[in-house]
């Protein structure tokens, strides 16, 4: 990684001379924390550049970049190869996920995959990039903690992250993956999606109740945080959220390290950021992100709104599906939210219900949103067995058309509009178990 890293630097420096810079990077926490880390050495550099922000690479966006311009990609590009061999320039990745075609002779790859590297998220390997250029973009490392969480590779952390987690003089506390884990806990249980606690997720009074279950008292009119808690405090807490319904199993797995970093003079939660910069990008706003982990205030304020927006948006979503009517048949439920959930939220709300105690292992949930003229169609599978959701939004779109995207227990598409009842009806007849076995 280090001769990769030194002949990334070598390159920018010499093509800089020549040609002006592009630097692309993703729109998910990774992502702009990569960016975030990037700019800073850069601009440190003396090095110019443009930036921009995508949801991902798609065949006519690489097209339109120009080729008198070096080229850099984060977080992103390893997968679109084939694209970026047409480019009659220089190119730099850095970017950890799969390279599944050949790379290029104009492409220079910095990719922990490609030599047996330690996993890293494109935040590491941006702060490495950052650390190799000069010492003095350590105080960058919280970003890179931040981009660590955010595509949760926190399971397996190893020497490199070790370096990082110190770089950035991390906290590290374990307990309850709840957060933010630095904020007054009433505030956190009542909007944590993950876990969904019955009764408690979307309410505050159910919060309070619980708070007090668990005999966690209020100090000077408020509660503590999570990661003031005392060990018997939080083992209370995680009784008193088991006694709601959550299975224990699954609580278990959301026992972890706490990573207490500091932004803004402050001790606070990386995930809480990574949560904050993730919903900047969902709401459309992901230059407000971007400013907010350069440490700008003002981007800090409007990103705070962002969030907090974006989470009232999630509780009323939330809500909206826990009272309204359902279509539901053995090992399936089917939620038309139409109208009234956002589109860019529908697959969130996928997913935090589908990791309700309220459904059972093997249930396929779908959820359906208005985007102007088209539906978004997200599908989830509550646990892990079941069927895939991908191959039945297949089988449904066949007749009337629409692209589907995702993974075996994790998929979307979007459809026309016109073609809401009919999609519906063949959803059900896919879901429903055969009534007769003949098939003519
Ligand atoms: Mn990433």
């Amino acid at each position: 990684m280090k001769e990769r890293l030194q002949e990334a630097i070598t390159l920018i420096e010499s093509v800089s001379k020549k040609k002006p810079i592009i630097v692309i990077s993703h729109y998910d926490t990774d992502g702009i924390t990569s960016a975030a880390i990037f700019s800073r050495a850069m601009q440190r550099w003396n090095k110019k550049f443009s930036l921009q922000i995508v949801k991902g690479l798609e065949e006519p966006f690489i097209k339109s970049l120009p080729d008198n311009h070096l080229l850099i990609f984060l977080d992103l590009a390893s997968g679109s190869l084939d694209y970026l061999k047409e480019k009659n320039t220089e190119v730099v990745i850095f970017d950890h996920h799969e390279i599944i075609q050949q790379i290029p002779s104009n492409v220079l790859m910095v990719n922990p995959l490609l030599e047996n590297h330690e996993m890293l998220s494109g935040a590491g390997i941006c702060y490495l990039f950052a650390k190799t250029l000069s010492e003095y973009n350590k105080d960058l490392a919280h970003l890179a903690v931040i981009g660590m969480v955010g595509d949760t590779l926190e399971k397996n952390l190893g020497k490199v992250y070790d370096e990082i987690l110190k770089d950035a003089d991390t906290t590290i506390k374990k307990g309850l993956l709840l957060y933010p884990s630095s904020r007054p806990l009433d505030r956190a249980l009542e909007y944590s999606s993950n876990p969904f606690i019955p009764g408690v997720t979307g309410s505050y009074k159910g919060a309070s109740e619980i708070l007090r279950d668990a005999k966690i008292p209020r100090i000077e009119g408020r509660y503590k945080a999570l990661y003031e808690l005392t060990e018997e405090e939080m083992s209370n807490l995680i009784t008193a959220i088991m006694l709601r319904g959550v299975d224990e199993k699954a609580l278990h797995t959301l026992i972890g390290n706490l990573y207490l970093i500091k932004l803004f003079n402050k001790q606070e939660d990386a995930r809480e950021f990574s949560a904050l910069i993730n919903a900047c990008s969902r709401m459309d706003f992901p230059h407000i992100s971007l400013g907010f982990c350069l440490g700008n205030r003002r981007c800090r304020e409007e990103a705070e709104k962002i969030y907090h927006e974006y989470k009232q948006h999630l509780i009323a979503a939330l809500k909206y599906v826990s009272e309204s009517e359902k279509i539901s048949g053995k090992d399936y439920t089917i939620i038309n939210a139409r109208n009234n959930i956002k589109d860019t939220i529908i697959g969130t709300v996928a997913s935090i219900i589908s990791r309700s105690p309220t459904y059972n292992e093997g249930t396929i949930i779908v959820a359906l949103a208005y985007n102007e003229n088209k539906i978004k169609v997200s599908a989830r599978m509550v646990g892990r067995e079941g069927r895939n959701v991908r191959d039945v939004l297949h089988k449904a779109v066949v007749e009337i058309g629409g692209e589907v995207g995702g993974h075996p227990n994790a998929a979307g598409c979007l459809i026309a509009k016109e073609q809401e009842d009919k999609f519906i009806e063949s959803l059900k007849s896919i879901l429903e178990p055969r009534l007769s076995a003949s098939s003519s």
